[in-house]
């Protein structure tokens, strides 16, 4: 064990989430080291890691390499070591290619193989021990998404001393798919491990609190559950949000704001912009998206000389079956277009499949008269709101799925049903051709709704919501 590692059993606060919050980094005389991953989880946790003497507990991100615990500016960093059998049965496998379909509606078929589900609860089992180890009496541990559903109750059989808190970043889903499960009750069971289950939205909760009764025969009351062991657990609503003050300084800078001009003139100094930013994701309705600006652009309600939509996929999961035949769709999708409307240097769509730094991307929110946020089903959908935050006095406008949990707070977007063409073609030419007053008004309401409820008073809220009990 080296020097600097945590002491075992020290912390207050623990956070396990399945990514550690450091990438690692070459420095300039070869050496290697670590620096913090960009994100708003990460951004909103590490203050109270900080202030609390805390660790994260994670995994590193490339599989059979043994990392030793070490303590990164003020606060532990507990590697959990995953081999490369265990990434594709639990993260690629059970992670990605079963829970991520079947709690976005189905949308893609779940599989259901017991070798990811043995590997998936002994992965479980590797994290709630490492926490365990970690975790002061009566420490805080924090829990995130859908990887690690089992820690709770885990974690507790060794550590029942502890508060143990969980979110869902994504959606939880109707009874009616949940029940095709084949491990359904152990994975409501470990949830029921949580002093305190967060959602992105109250119909994620309703649907949870419906399973407990159905399947563990626990009585709830509104938002608590009564185990039968006596404890009451809180299982509610808490939609997470951006650091929307970050967003707007950025969008704000000279660089973005020439990145912003010049990518205009890039595109060909179009009347509008319109934008997309995703993971290249199934859940994220691109090709419906993609359908609907063909059709615009092919029958000329959109003249394909005067407007461009500029579409970023992220490169995610390229190991999974699922999205490799969704990046070729989309890429076929696109060279149809291209090729059959615009002219030669003119593409009416610009698709690049690629990740941006996050000057680039607000560059680019910045640039873009409509944005274009259409999932199929999202827990929250952060873009939505980085989009929101970009814009101060400049309008814009954002186009937006009702079926994104971002939704049920921006509501003052131009909503959309992907799964209605005609409906989304229209909302676009809406959204577009709209008066600046309108697109102002809508705006700033939005704008008031993001800067109210950002990343620091989310986490907040959940930290503090424990009815009686002290904080964090
Ligand atoms: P995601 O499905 O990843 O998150 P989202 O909420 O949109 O989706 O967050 C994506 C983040 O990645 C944004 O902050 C965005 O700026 C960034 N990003 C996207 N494309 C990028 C690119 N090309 N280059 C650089 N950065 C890029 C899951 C759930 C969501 C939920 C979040 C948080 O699926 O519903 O909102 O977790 O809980």
């Amino acid at each position: 064990v080296p020097r600097d590692a945590p002491a075992a059993g020290t912390s207050q606060f623990v956070v396990v989430a399945n990514r550690l919050p450091v990438d690692r980094v070459q420095n300039d005389d070869d050496s290697s080291g670590w620096a913090l991953s960009p994100g708003g989880l990460v951004t909103a946790l590490i203050p109270v890691m900080k202030d609390h003497g805390g660790t994260w507990v994670g995994w590193v991100g490339s599989a059979d390499e043994h990392i030793e615990p070490f303590t990164f500016d003020g606060y532990g960093i507990m590697p959990v070591d995953l081999s490369a059998q265990e990434f594709n049965e639990y993260y690629e496998g059970m992670s990605n290619a079963t829970f991520w379909p079947l709690y976005h509606d189905c949308v893609e078929h779940p599989e259901y193989h017991r070798e990811w589900w043995d590997s998936y609860m002994e992965v479980n089992q590797r994290f709630a021990t490492a926490a365990a180890e970690v975790a002061a009496p009566g420490a805080t541990v924090w829990v995130q998404d859908y990887q690690l559903q089992n820690v709770p109750a885990l974690l507790r059989q060794m550590r029942p001393d502890l508060k143990i808190r969980f979110f869902l970043h994504i959606p939880f889903p109707p009874s009616e798919l949940f029940m095709q499960l084949p491990w359904r009750y152990q994975v409501i069971s470990g949830l029921l491990g949580s002093d305190q289950i967060g959602f992105q939205d109250p119909g994620s909760a309703r649907n949870f609190a419906h399973l407990v009764r159905r399947l563990a025969g626990m009585r709830t009351q509104g938002d608590r559950i009564f185990s039968p062991d006596g404890r009451v657990i809180l299982a509610r609503a808490y939609p997470i949000s951006i650091d929307a003050q970050e967003i707007l300084d950025l969008s704000r800078t000279p660089q973005a704001r020439a990145e912003a001009e010049q990518l205009r003139e890039d595109l060909g100094n179009p009347d509008k912009i319109f934008l997309g930013v995703d993971r290249l994701d199934y859940t994220k309705g691109l090709r419906h998206r993609v359908r609907a600006f063909g059709e615009l652009f092919t029958s000329g309600q959109l003249d394909p000389m005067r407007n461009v939509y500029l579409q970023i996929a992220t490169p995610t999961r390229e190991g999974v079956a699922r999205y490799q035949v969704l990046r070729s769709i989309i890429d076929e999708m696109v060279g149809r277009i291209n090729s059959s409307v615009g002219r030669i240097g003119r593409s009416p769509i610009e698709y690049r499949h690629a990740s941006y730094p996050k000057m680039a991307l607000a560059a680019m929110y910045r640039a873009a008269d409509v944005m274009v946020v259409t999932p199929l089903r999202d827990g929250m959908n952060l873009v939505a709101k980085e989009y929101v935050a970009s814009h101060d006095s400049d309008a814009g406008a954002l186009v937006l799925s009702e079926f994104a949990g971002a939704s049920l707070e921006l509501k003052q977007a131009y909503m959309v049903n992907p799964y209605d063409l005609n409906g989304m073609k229209n909302q676009l030419l809406r959204a577009a051709g709209d008066t600046h007053a309108n697109h102002v008004r809508r705006m700033r309401s939005m704008r008031k709704q993001v800067f109210r409820h950002d990343i620091d008073a989310w986490a907040n809220s959940f930290l503090t919501d424990l009815g009686t009990e002290r904080p964090v």
